[in-house]
């Protein structure tokens, strides 16, 4: 793009108040001296129509695409126009979908291995471009570049860089500041505390959780292996080193029939299943529980997964010690790890400990839920950190969804993290339950295992979608590390 056409572009942006100069609070929580709002552009065709033939020259020629998508939802208008004038293809990701299952992530005609560029209008951390790319990648396309109309420059192109994605963009935001100071339309403090601010905010971690945080650089699993008391505890971490997985296989399913058969061919083609997430007891019809427990265990015994059962006890310390040992399952003879709410107070994890430590069993406490409007946060949250530090022989890690924004975090790296409420593409079912995608639970909410079900289970291609999962998973593990 011509420097004459990125200057009248940007004076025509600050003419229509695109750009604003003051004082703002960022959807990230922090506060800025320049707001953006580029959803104002829907109201100037003869603008919008600019930006679309320009955007596409500040491509380097040797970017190559075959199709077009833009980042929901402001950026969509620039992609259509973008495909209507230079003729190229268009796809639309869904934000949100209720449904692995029966709706499509990715709406629109394309070829496995063909490339898709990706449009947005602004970029801060580059959060939205990920997530985008992410159910288009696991579409079978392939994702190298993605074209800006503006850049914050506040690391949005290194976090993408990260992840394989090359950031192109129309307008640098100090570029923008530049042109405006030269064309009188800025005085020269709020230049300098523009430009300020952003030599101070050049780096923000990738984060779609509407505050900022910082990256904390990780800890790889194995130095965690050895910050850990509990020896089940630590061979799930070697597990996921081995395998370099961090996916927990939900197996949701109606039938023992059916769980075997998953566990069997989904964990076999996989080869990749650090964690295999059994069914509550009471989700299965009675068939022989010893049958069933005998063949889950000799699967897992052949792939090397350990078995949770996702039993939830929440009852005082003396019955979880009855309805852990006893009962038809006898689930401590058995389950690798098992998990309990804290609602009862510390005593359910003296009762468990007492019954499953001396069988080398691993516990995991609820300290956040997945589902729209539960109550376990703040205090509740705290109490369950408090009652693991006081049995860290014992409990080796949480149930979480947000890690990472708990007080005082990172916690204890010796405890695993393992979030539920797992798709590709944000969004949630009918019943409360809320998705947040691979890349944003390992790596922004600060988790370390994902625990998939339905997107897996309900996938047209159970073991390909478990083999995308696990991808995504241990590549967003590894980008934490680096
Ligand atoms: P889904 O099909 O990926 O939505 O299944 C999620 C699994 O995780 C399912 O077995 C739930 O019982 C489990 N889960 C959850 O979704 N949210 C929670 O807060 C807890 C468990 Br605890």
């Amino acid at each position: 793009m011509s420097s004459k056409s990125m200057e009248s572009l940007i004076l025509q942006l600050h003419e229509i108040s695109a750009v604003k100069f003051g004082n703002f609070k960022l959807k990230s929580g922090i506060s800025s001296p320049v707001y953006i709002d580029l959803r104002l552009i829907v109201s100037y065709p003869s603008l919008l129509r600019q930006i679309s033939k320009t955007i596409i020259s500040s491509l380097p020629s040797t970017t190559k695409y075959d199709l077009v998508c833009g980042v929901p939802y402001t950026a969509l208008p620039i992609a259509t126009c973008v495909s209507v004038s230079n003729d190229v293809p268009m796809l639309m990701r869904r934000k949100e979908i209720k449904d692995y299952g029966t709706a499509k992530a990715i709406e629109g005609n394309f070829k496995k291995d063909e490339i898709c560029l990706i449009i947005e209008d602004l970029v801060t951390s580059g959060a939205s471009v990920l997530e985008t790319a992410v159910p288009l990648r696991a579409a079978g396309l392939v994702v190298t570049d993605a074209v800006v109309l503006i850049d914050r420059e506040q690391g949005g192109r290194e976090n993408l860089k990260e992840n394989g994605i090359e950031l192109h963009a129309m307008i640098k935001l100090s570029e923008m500041v530049r042109v405006l100071r030269e064309k009188g339309k800025l005085d020269e403090e709020t230049e300098r505390v523009v430009m300020k601010f952003l030599e101070e905010n050049k780096k923000v971690a990738a984060s779609n959780l509407g505050g900022v945080r910082v990256r904390v650089k990780g800890l790889k699993y194995e130095e965690r292996a050895n910050l850990m008391k509990n020896e089940t505890g630590r061979k799930l971490f070697q597990v996921m080193v081995k395998k370099e997985s961090n996916l927990c296989l939900a197996a949701d399913v109606a039938t023992a029939a059916e769980l075997l058969q998953i566990a069997e061919k989904i964990v076999c083609w996989t080869r990749r299943i650090c964690l295999f997430e059994k069914p509550m007891c009471d989700i299965l019809p009675l068939i022989s529980p010893q049958i069933l427990v005998t063949k889950l265990l000799a699967i897992a015994e052949k792939h090397n997964f350990l078995i949770f059962e996702d039993r939830k006890f929440a009852d005082i310390g003396n019955t979880v010690t009855m309805q852990a040992e006893g009962g038809i399952f006898r689930i401590l003879d058995w389950a690798d790890i098992i998990n309990a709410h804290i609602i009862s107070g510390p005593g359910i994890v003296d009762g468990l400990k007492l019954k499953g430590l001396p069988r080398g069993r691993g516990l995991l406490l609820l300290a956040e839920m997945s589902s729209a409007g539960n109550l376990a946060k703040g205090d509740y949250t705290a109490a369950a950190v408090k009652i693991a530090e006081d049995h860290s022989d014992f409990v080796i890690g949480f149930i979480s969804v947000n890690p990472a924004s708990w007080p005082g975090a990172p916690v204890n790296p010796a405890f695993i993290q393992a979030t539920p409420g797992v798709q590709m593409v944000k969004g949630g079912d009918d019943l409360g339950q809320q998705y947040n995608t691979p890349y944003s639970v390992i790596y922004d909410r600060g988790s370390d295992i994902i625990i998939v079900g339905r997107g897996i289970i309900k996938a047209a291609d159970p073991a390909l979608a478990a083999r995308e999962y696990r991808l995504q998973g241990w590549e967003a593990y590894l980008a934490k590390c680096s």
